[in-house]
């Protein structure tokens, strides 16, 4: 036994007094009966065992759906630490604050012991977590999201170091929510939440606020990215890592058939939303994806934006906040035709003339990443896979074209900080089309001040024998003067990922423009879409107007500007490089 981790346990136990602790194992016996427990409580409903077998719905409290960043803080000594785009809290106001809200909050519950790896069992690159946490929803959760139990125990042995996530509902009162991070100290407290980034430590509190310290102290990196594997028809993989916004179809792309005219390709699922990246002795980069399962968006995935996603979900999951239809299977928004009347996500009567949508907006389903049917091969390889590409990627209507590739690495770096995206109707209380700053896609998850995590970023490029991937940048949402989408973005983004593979293979062209390169024409494959996008079409996609890049350039300053003496000197130099090339 880790004589660390008992002392956390009795301490905890101790400031929030359970009626019980459990300690989980991770077995197949013990989930059945967190399950059993929660269906005879009424907190799951199970769903229709012939097409959905060993699936279940949970409902969340209609107040507590989705991340909460007003309520997320670092708490390091310095607010500077945290920098401008964190909210900040001092430790010891922490201590005063919020730890009274954890004293007796257990009382009446259980507390529930969950250890967990966030990585592939065996792997240099994976770290040891432990929750506690009064939520079995959690732990149910934890265990598709993670490798949880005896397997973590296992690894942490006598002496593991782990990181330590304290997590209760408390009273659910959004006046008493808390998502805290002391990244000194490698330790979460989150309390007043039961909802998924808030409640499932493991993912965006581990796996990006707090990795993300330890890659900048340790030399790797901790990203907001998906990872996938594009297959030529003679049998290579070329490994790709991308980052985008929310709302951006990062799931979509990270799990994209291609279509029937793309024959012979085809795309591999390493991880749809994190990735841990470490150099190896040879200098080549290897990416690990740290989760074992999806927390993906409901509403929107269907056979046709998503297949690959939807046969994931099949079993064994859990679904939160969707809508029951009459023969007790999940529904939500974009699935199929509504119902003709269905429960909805707060378990009201739905029918499709109600006003309200019957699924949540930010409703989701767990799902195990092995019944992707197209996980990739590698995707639980210790060593990880080698990375040759790093995209971003926004939802631009205009400015950013279909695809550039950075002029080199520091000018990719710029590139990600300056990820920027335009939000949806679908997105709440925002205004739609306005664009918010989003450097690689990381603004929520960053667990210390930005200006030293692109700083970081810089100096992956100054080392030793690395062999540097090439970083690139797609836009799939440009559109017409009509407000249309221009490219048909789905599976005809494979195309885009073929031009990007043949960029890191020194197979195809690029044309240099002030951006970075683009495809030339006979570089980019438009065979079986040359009717929708034909090769005047391909150029408007890839057109850089100087008109739109001077807004767009201010922006950024003005965004940059935030960062003060902290911003690292590369950054405008690129910008003013970047103004220079255009003209502006
Ligand atoms: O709303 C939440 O609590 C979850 S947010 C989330 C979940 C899965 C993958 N990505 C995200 C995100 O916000 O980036
Ligand atoms: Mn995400």
């Amino acid at each position: 036994m880790h004589q660390g981790l008992q002392d956390w346990v009795d301490e905890i136990a101790k400031l929030t007094q359970p009626d019980e602790i459990v300690w989980c194992d991770g077995s197949e016996e013990e989930y059945e009966r967190l399950i059993n427990e929660q269906v005879s409580d009424g907190d799951l409903t199970p769903l229709n065992p012939d097409s959905y077998p060993n699936c279940f719905l949970a409902r969340s409290d209609p107040q507590d759906v989705a991340r909460v960043e007003h309520l997320t803080f670092i708490c390091c000594d310095k607010e500077d630490d945290a920098g401008p785009t964190n909210n900040w809290m001092a430790p010891a106001e922490a201590e005063a604050r919020v730890k009274p809200l954890f004293e007796g909050a257990m009382k009446g519950r259980k507390m529930y012991v969950v250890p967990y790896i966030m990585g592939p069992v065996g792997s240099d690159l994976s770290e040891v977590g432990v929750e506690i946490t009064d939520s079995p929803y959690v732990a149910i959760n934890m265990r598709i999201m993670t490798r949880m139990g005896k397997v973590a125990l296992d690894r942490l042995g006598d002496t593991g170091t782990f990181v330590k996530g304290l997590h209760s509902l408390g009273d659910l009162s959004p006046d008493r929510r808390y998502i805290l991070h002391f990244p000194q100290r490698r330790e979460i407290w989150s309390i007043g939440s039961g909802y998924g980034g808030n409640a499932l430590l493991g993912k965006k509190c581990f796996a990006l606020r707090i990795a993300s310290t330890m890659a900048r102290d340790e030399g790797w990196l901790a990203e907001h990215m998906l990872i996938l594997g594009l297959e030529s028809p003679t049998g290579d993989v070329t490994y790709v890592a991308a980052a985008f916004p929310s709302a951006c179809g990062k799931t979509n792309l990270a799990m994209v058939l291609p279509p029937a005219s793309q024959k012979g390709w085809k795309v591999w699922t390493v991880g749809d939303d994190i990735a841990w990246m470490r150099f190896d002795d040879d200098g080549q980069l290897y990416a690990i994806n740290p989760e074992h399962g999806f927390f993906g968006v409901a509403p929107g995935t269907s056979l046709k934006t998503n297949p690959n996603a939807l046969y994931s979900l099949q079993g064994n999951s859990i679904f939160t906040n969707v809508a029951l239809t009459d023969n007790n299977e999940p529904w939500w928004e974009g699935l199929s035709d509504p119902p003709a009347h269905a429960t909805d996500w707060r378990g009201n009567d739905w029918t499709p003339s109600s006003k309200n949508k019957a699924a949540h907006p930010n409703s989701r389903f767990t799902a195990p990443a092995e019944q992707c049917p197209g996980i990739s091969s590698k995707w639980e390889d210790p060593k990880g896979v080698p990375i040759s590409a790093i995209v971003f990627g926004g939802r631009r209507a205009r400015t950013a074209p279909l695809v550039y590739q950075a002029f080199d690495w520091d000018h990719g770096v710029y590139v990600g900080a300056s990820v920027a995206s335009e939000t949806t109707a679908a997105q709440q209380g925002a205004e739609v089309g306005v664009i918010r700053r989003d450097p690689f896609a990381m603004l929520p998850f960053c667990g210390y001040n930005m200006a030293d995590y692109f700083a970081h970023w810089f100096s992956i490029g100054d080392r030793k024998g690395a062999k540097l991937p090439k970083i690139f940048h797609v836009n799939w949402f440009r559109t017409d003067e009509d407000g249309k989408f221009i490219w048909p973005g789905f599976g005809e983004n494979v195309r885009v990922l073929r031009w990007i593979r043949g960029r890191c293979l020194d197979e195809v062209d690029g044309a240099e423009t002030p951006i970075g390169y683009v495809p030339t024409q006979e570089a980019f494959d438009l065979r079986g879409i040359e009717e929708q996008i034909p090769a005047e079409v391909l150029a408007d996609l890839l057109e850089i107007n100087k008109e739109d890049w001077a807004p767009e350039l201010a922006d950024q300053r003005e965004f940059f500007e935030k960062f003060g003496e902290r911003l690292p000197a590369e950054i405008w130099e690129q910008h003013a490089a970047l103004c220079k090339r255009l003209g502006l």
